[in-house]
């Protein structure tokens, strides 16, 4: 019996040690050359209602957090300060019309390799959490994709 209350003591322990928000499906590009920046989406759920506030890279100078609106049939790029995370919602970054942008890439994105990001989210009870979350990249976009990026920027 004292067994089994540790183990429970001890999931209840890990439950209430892990985080409130998690990330999948977290995937780039890889970067053609000359070109310093590159996309990340993602899929990020966090247990309570949130916001997703900020995004850091140490592969890039910058990282920020952007929207992409249709505006008179061109696509534009805007930075947002924050991302809405409704309570237990998985919110597709890409699906929500969102991307995590990354400015000033200290090295292409190579196809096959990961870059790391790091989210901070607000939650509503206050605090921040930050994520690690590993991109995958993926091999080098189609041209419709490459107009994207140079419109950005
Ligand atoms: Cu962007």
């Amino acid at each position: 019996m004292k067994r089994i209350l540790g183990l429970l003591a001890m999931l209840v322990a890990v439950q209430a040690n892990a985080g409130e928000v998690t990330v999948s499906d977290a995937w780039s590009r890889a970067t053609a050359p000359g070109q310093d920046a590159g996309m990340v989406q993602l899929v990020v759920t966090s247990k309570q209602a949130a916001k997703l506030v900020g995004v850091s890279s140490k592969d890039a100078k910058t990282a920020e957090l952007h929207s992409m609106v249709h505006e008179n049939g061109v696509m534009k790029m805007r930075q947002v300060d924050a991302i809405d995370l409704a309570a237990g919602k998985a919110v597709d970054l890409g699906q929500a019309g969102y991307h995590v942008m990354l400015i000033g890439l200290k090295q292409p994105l190579k196809a096959g390799e990961k870059t790391e990001i790091t989210l901070t989210v607000r939650l509503a009870n206050g605090k921040e959490e930050q994520v690690k979350v590993n991109a995958e990249i993926k091999p080098l976009a189609e041209p419709a994709q490459h107009q994207q990026m140079k419109m950005h920027h």
